[in-house]
């Protein structure tokens, strides 16, 4: 793994994100504070931080001459060993920042790919993060920092980690490791997912309906999975406590059994790299019959970043999928207005809270509701001679009831609207 490195780990650092409407400095300084909540689960210690407003972007630099020197000063009295930056710059600007603080200067992406190199736990979820760091390293080797063999630990200890006059031939060499490590992982990718393929497709579908709760990270989807199911999902606030999926059985009021499933949490400006790494992390979600996406209705950006899980989920291709908004963490809501707003923007939503466990009868009446309108009972009666046709049904819907009749089975089942036509030949009035 590429980073963070330890020394990254141990920085002191000084955090900035910008805003290039005067007006905007309330939206930079929440996400100032989103930077602040990743950077310390990277593993860092915040010394600084500032919304900067940048009237216009300096090409070279990103970050305007005046107030690059005011910054560059700080550093060096403050002794900061880190920049962290909440925007994406160039590989060019970066490296011209670098050196200009004399320290190591990353941004958003990074620090997101630092968090999940460390906490993700299935290979694939290791390896697709493993190939988006090093792809996005790739264009960056002419750093001052990033010369492999010092942060393999093999180039001999000792010196500064100021790399001065590394020569253009070790970055060559450097690049074409990296280019075959990338080449290597995209092989062992290519393994692991078509051995999960195999294991979905001989997986026997559950005949149980499956809900996946998703939800910008920090929402609460795993306090409501704990909450609703006994399970003891790591909670944390933290953001991205949860990478990895956990399925409970839940029956609802009417004793109706589904799948829960909670799931890894969303991001604005999810680094483009990781979206294939989230989609191996989200395929049982994405699989699931209906979404839960919860909000945490109490933050002041409750509509961005409820905004921002609903253009992932698109990206993932699960933008058509039935889902219910539910509004999580009610007990501390505020601001009556916001919320307002929030229920206007997204009617069909229920309002709880995890941790206090209220709402819950509104949202199984809801759950119940959402199901009832994406199956439909029906009777079939089955020939012998289709006898896959039975089985078939049998797997995809809920059997009710059996009965034979000379040498016909007449199946009484429940399920999906989606697939009930494709039987359309069978079906008996009742
Ligand atoms: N006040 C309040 N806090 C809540 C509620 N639900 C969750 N929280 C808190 O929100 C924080 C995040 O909860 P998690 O359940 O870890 O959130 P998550 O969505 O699973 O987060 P990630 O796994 O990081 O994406 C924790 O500190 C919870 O105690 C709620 O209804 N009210
Ligand atoms: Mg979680």
């Amino acid at each position: 793994m590429i980073f963070p490195t330890q020394e990254e780990r141990l920085s002191t650092a000084l955090i900035l994100s910008f805003y290039h409407q005067s007006n905007h400095k309330p939206i930079s300084l929440e996400h100032l504070e989103e930077l602040e909540l990743l950077s310390e689960t990277f593993g860092v210690e915040i010394k600084a931080k500032e919304a900067v407003y940048l009237r216009e972007i300096n090409s070279a630099t990103y970050i305007s001459t005046g107030k690059l020197e005011e910054f560059v000063e700080r550093v060096k009295n403050e002794k900061i060993d880190l920049v962290i930056l909440d925007d994406e710059v160039t590989p060019a600007q970066q490296r011209n920042l670098e050196t200009a603080f004399k320290c190591r200067v990353l941004d958003r992406t990074e620090i997101i790919l630092g968090v999940f190199a460390e906490r993700a736990r299935t290979r694939e979820a290791r390896l697709q993060i493993e190939l988006a760091s090093k792809t996005y390293q790739l264009p960056r080797l002419t750093r001052l920092w990033t010369h492999l063999s010092r942060q393999r630990g093999t180039g001999g200890g000792g010196g500064g980690a100021y790399l001065k006059g590394e020569g253009e031939k070790q970055i060559e060499i450097d690049r074409r490791i990296l280019k075959d490590e990338i080449t290597k992982i995209r092989r062992e990718i290519d393994d692991v997912t078509a051995i999960r393929e195999v294991q979905r497709r001989d997986r026997k579908r559950s005949h149980i309906p499956t809900f996946a709760i998703v939800g910008y990270t920090n929402a609460g989807k795993s306090t409501l999975l704990n909450a609703l199911t006994g399970a003891d999902v790591f909670v944390e606030d933290k953001l991205f406590a949860t990478l990895d999926t956990t399925t409970r059985r839940l029956t609802l009021g009417n004793q109706q059994e589904i799948l829960l499933v909670d799931t890894v949490g969303f991001i604005r400006k999810l680094p483009h790299l990781l979206v294939a790494a989230f989609k191996s992390t989200l395929e049982e979600s994405l699989e699931a019959d209906i979404l839960l996406h919860l909000v945490d209705a109490s933050h002041p950006l409750a509509e961005e970043q409820a905004n921002t899980t609903e253009s992932v989920l698109e990206e993932l291709g699960a933008g058509e999928k039935p889902r219910i908004f539910v509004f999580n963490k009610i007990d501390k809501c505020e601001d009556p207005k916001k919320l307002q707003k929030l229920k206007i923007e997204f009617p069909k939503h229920v309002m709880i809270s995890a941790l206090q466990r209220e709402g819950f009868d509104d949202l199984f009446s809801f759950m119940e509701q959402e199901l009832k309108s994406l199956r439909e009972q029906g009777t079939f009666r089955i020939p012998q001679s289709d006898f896959k046709i039975a089985s078939e049904l049998m797997r995809i819907g809920t059997l009710l009831k059996k009965e034979y009749e000379e040498n016909d089975v007449i199946l009484h089942l429940e399920l999906p609207r989606s697939a009930s036509g494709r039987y359309d030949n069978y079906r008996v009035e009742e």
